[in-house]
């Protein structure tokens, strides 16, 4: 009983269901990154091509959040790209960014339910629900952010700047494929990017040309210990 006590004591969620689950210590739980952006920017393409270059290696992990479906979970589930075991489905059924920002219970709860079933892992990929330009994530359910834009909106989208552009670990920039398409100026958008993230970091990536994320991936790799 005083070990469960212990638990409670350095996690401060409540567990309405009575469900006593343990979370590890931090010194080993995984690596947790968040991946938010607008809806359609490319971020269950990108968890996707992470899981297939991560898991040759790394214990790797999946939470999905999605407001009314488990969409993105059944995506991932039919491309085959972790075991079922591996992905666990959010619904959050109110405005995405409340999950992973304000009542992060529920995530909270679905990556310590990993853990315990799967043991120790090296990398959780929490996907948010999609949202506009400020959703973040809060620093108590990852450690580093991922910010995913795309280029089909037009080269204006990191000048607009908020929360996500400005403040994310590592800001991508996605479907460089297409800037021709849509008369994207990518150098545009490498200015206007470097001007408002000052020394953070962003790439440039198309998952149609580049099905590993190469730069994504090396940029996760440096964190994992
Ligand atoms: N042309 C192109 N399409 C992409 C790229 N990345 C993702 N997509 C497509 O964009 C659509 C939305 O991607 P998805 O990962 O579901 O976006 P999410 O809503 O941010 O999770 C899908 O049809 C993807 O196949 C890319 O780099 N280039
Ligand atoms: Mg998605």
């Amino acid at each position: 009983m005083q070990a469960e006590h212990d638990h409670e004591a350095d996690h401060d969620h409540p567990h309405p269901h009575g469900d006593p689950h343990h979370p590890l210590p931090d010194s080993e739980r995984a690596l947790r990154i968040g991946i938010g952006g607008p809806v359609g920017s490319g971020k269950t393409a990108l968890v996707a091509a992470l899981c297939r270059a991560l898991s040759d290696d790394l214990r790797v992990a999946v939470v999905t959040n999605d407001i009314y479906t488990t969409e993105d979970a059944d995506f991932l589930l039919r491309n085959g790209v972790l075991p079922a075991e591996r992905i666990r489905a959010v619904e959050t059924g109110c405005c995405p960014h409340t999950a992973i920002r304000d009542d992060i219970s529920a995530n909270l709860d679905a990556i310590e339910e990993l853990e315990e079933s799967l043991g120790p892992l090296d990398v959780i990929l929490v996907e948010s629900g999609g949202d506009n330009l400020t959703a973040t994530f809060s620093r108590g359910l990852v450690d580093r952010q991922i910010f995913v834009v795309d280029v089909a909106g037009g080269d204006k989208v990191p000048r607009k700047g908020g929360p996500g552009v400005t403040s994310a670990d590592l800001l991508v920039i996605n479907k460089t494929d297409l800037a021709p398409l849509v008369g994207a100026d990518l150098g545009v958008m490498e200015r206007d990017a470097a001007a408002r993230r000052g020394d953070l970091p962003t790439v440039f990536l198309s998952l149609v040309e580049d099905r590993a994320a190469k730069p994504v991936q090396e940029w996760i790799r440096g964190l994992v210990p």
